[in-house]
C-alpha cells in the first residue's frame, strides 16, 4: 500500500516554512503543502502547540520547528545530504543556520515587531529589524572570511545555505534592505534616529559590498542579478505593469518585478479585481502603494492587506487617512521596491497629502489625481499654486517618462483641451487617437512627459491662444491661469 505523502503546514510569508520547502525539494520528497494562518486557524493549535509553522505531519509523526524538521528529513531522506561530514565543517554550517534561526528571525516576527507597537513608528520598528539583520549577516560574513567556496560551505548547497536564502529574500523584500547598492534612504535615517557612526558604517558596508556568501545562495531563488555585481544590477531592472480597471473609470497598477518576483499595487480602489488578476497570474501580494487618501484609490485597502498580508505605503501627512498605512513616506524620501529606486514626490493640490511615486530606473511615475492625461485633478484640498507646483515638478521629469495615471479620462479632457485651443495640431492628433483606442475599449494609459506638455492645458499657461479663449489678463501668474482654466473645466 503507498505510504501517504508527507504534509507540510506553513505560509508563503514564512521564512521557516520556505527554508523546510527548501529542504524537500532538494531532497526530492514529494509532499502535500497546506497553508495556514497560525495566528486565526484554531484547528493549527492541535497541530503545533505553540502555533508557529511549520509544522510537517509524516503519517502519526507530527514535528514542528524548522530546524528539527530538516534534521529529521536528513535521517529520513539520505539523498543530497544537508549537514557535512566533517565535523568542523558541519559545526560551521551549523552555526550559520542558527545564526539566522536563532539571532535573526525571531527578531523580525510579528511577535517582536508587535512588541515595539505603540512605541515606535512603522519606520522605526523597521529599522530595529534591519539592524539585526545586519548584525547577524554581518557575523556570518565573518565567519565566512577567507571560505572560496561556491555556496557557504562548500560547492553544495547545505543547511546554512538553506536558511539563508529566505532570510536574504525577506532582508530584500519584507525589510527593504538593498544588499548591493545601498539604500540611501536608511543611511539617514539609521544615523538620526538609532545609531552611533561605528555601526552606521557596519550598515553601509554591508548593503554595498558584494557578498559572495549571499550570492552563491541567491541563485536558489532567482535573486543572483540583485546580489552579484553593480553593474549586473541596473541592467535587470524590469518591471511589468499591469492596468487593472476599477469602478468605473479608475486604474489600478500591478507592479511586478520579474527577477525575485515581488508584486505590488498601486491605487487599488477595489480588491475583487485585484484578488482576480493576481490569481490569474499565480501572484501574491507584498505592497500596496497609495498616491492619495480618497476612497476610490484606496478602497481595496483592508481586504488586500487581510488577505495577502500586504503593507500599505503613503504619505506621512494622510497617515490618520489612508487605511491600513504601515509605511509613511515625505517628500524626497526614497523607499525600495524589490530593489528598485521610488522616490516620493509630494504633489499636493487635489489633496494636502498627495504623492506621486517615481520609478526612474524604469522611466515611470504614478501620478494618482495630479497629473491626468490632458487635465489635473480637481482642488479639493488646495490651491492653484500648490497644484502648478505639483505639476511642474512631474513635468520636470524626462521627456519620455512614462505617466501612469489614476483614471480613465483622457477623451473626454481631449474635448475640454480641444474647446480652449482648438489650433494645437498635437492636441487634435492625440484627440483623434484618444477616440479611436477607447472605440476599442484600449487604455490610453500611459502617456508620456512630452505628451503632456505638448497637449495638456494645465501644463500651457503661456498658450496665448488659451488665453485668448478664456479672456485672461497678460498680467496673471501661471497659478491664476490655471485657476482659470481649472474653474473653466469644472463648468465645461
Ligand atoms: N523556531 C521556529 C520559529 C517559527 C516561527 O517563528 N514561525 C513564524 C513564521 S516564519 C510564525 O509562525 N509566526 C507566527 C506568529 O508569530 O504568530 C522555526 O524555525 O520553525
Amino acid at each position: 500500500m503507498a505510504t501517504a505523502k508527507p504534509i507540510l503546514y506553513g505560509a508563503w510569508i514564512s521564512s521557516c516554512s520556505h527554508r523546510v520547502r527548501i529542504a524537500l525539494n532538494l531532497k526530492g520528497v514529494d509532499y502535500e503543502y497546506k497553508a495556514v494562518n497560525p495566528r486565526t486557524d484554531p484547528d493549527y493549535e492541535k497541530i503545533n502547540p505553540i502555533k508557529y509553522i511549520p509544522a510537517l505531519v509524516d503519517g502519526d509523526f507530527v514535528l514542528s520547528d524548522s530546524l528539527a524538521i530538516m534534521l529529521y528529513l536528513e535521517d529520513k531522506y539520505p539523498q543530497h545530504p544537508l549537514v557535512p561530514k566533517d565535523i568542523k565543517t558541519k559545526g560551521l554550517d551549523l552555526q550559520i543556520a542558527n545564526i539566522v534561526c536563532s539571532s535573526i528571525q525571531p527578531l523580525q516576527g510579528y511577535g517582536v515587531i508587535g512588541l515595539h507597537e505603540g512605541r515606535l513608528s512603522p519606520d522605526e520598528s523597521l529599522e530595529v529589524v534591519q539592524r539585526y539583520i545586519d548584525k547577524g549577516f554581518k557575523a556570518i560574513e565573518k565567519l565566512l572570511d577567507g571560505c572560496d567556496s561556491k555556496y557557504c560551505v562548500g560547492d553544495e548547497v547545505h543547511l546554512g545555505d538553506v536558511c539563508l536564502a529566505p532570510q536574504i529574500h525577506a532582508a530584500i523584500n519584507r525589510f527593504q534592505i538593498d544588499l548591493i547598492r545601498g539604500q540611501p534612504s536608511l543611511i539617514p535615517r539609521v544615523s538620526r534616529k538609532w545609531l552611533g557612526k561605528p555601526l552606521m558604517y557596519g550598515i553601509g558596508t554591508l548593503l554595498v559590498m558584494p557578498l559572495r556568501t549571499i550570492h552563491g545562495v541567491g541563485r536558489m531563488f532567482g535573486a543572483a542579478r540583485y546580489l552579484c555585481n553593480m553593474t549586473s544590477v541596473s541592467s535587470s531592472l524590469q518591471i511589468e505593469l499591469v492596468s487593472v480597471p476599477c469602478l468605473q473609470d479608475n486604474y489600478a497598477y500591478i507592479l511586478h518585478d520579474v527577477d525575485t518576483g515581488t508584486v505590488g499595487v498601486v491605487d487599488p480602489s477595489e480588491a475583487v479585481p485585484i484578488i482576480n488578476a493576481l490569481e490569474k497570474r499565480n501572484q501574491n501580494l507584498t505592497y500596496i502603494l497609495n498616491t492619495h487618501h480618497h476612497y476610490d484609490h484606496t478602497g481595496g485597502n483592508l481586504e488586500l492587506k487581510a488577505k495577502y498580508g500586504a503593507k500599505v505605503i503613503g504619505s506621512e501627512k494622510d497617515k490618520d487617512r489612508i487605511p491600513g498605512i504601515d509605511i509613511t513616506l515625505s517628500e524626497g524620501d526614497t523607499w525600495m521596491f524589490a530593489g528598485h529606486q521610488v522616490l516620493v514626490m509630494e504633489t499636493p493640490g487635489h489633496t494636502s497629502g498627495h504623492v506621486s511615486f517615481y520609478f526612474p530606473g524604469s522611466g515611470a511615475i504614478f501620478t494618482g489625481d495630479t497629473l491626468f492625461s490632458l487635465s489635473c485633478g480637481k482642488l479639493f484640498e488646495g490651491t492653484p499654486e500648490q497644484m502648478h507646483s505639483s505639476l511642474q515638478k512631474i513635468v520636470a521629469l524626462p521627456d519620455v517618462t512614462k505617466v501612469y495615471c489614476g483614471h480613465e479620462y483622457t477623451l473626454s479632457n481631449s474635448r475640454f483641451a480641444l474647446s480652449i485651443e482648438p489650433g494645437n495640431e498635437e492636441l487634435q492628433e492625440y484627440a483623434a487617437s484618444t477616440a479611436d483606442l477607447r472605440n476599442k475599449n484600449t487604455p490610453t494609459v500611459p502617456t508620456t512627459i512630452a505628451r503632456e506638455k505638448q497637449c495638456n492645458p494645465f501644463l500651457r499657461t503661456s498658450s496665448p491662444e488659451i488665453k485668448k479663449r478664456l479672456s485672461i489678463p497678460d498680467h496673471f501668474d501661471d497659478a491664476r491661469v490655471l485657476e482659470v482654466i481649472r474653474r473653466a473645466k469644472d463648468n465645461f
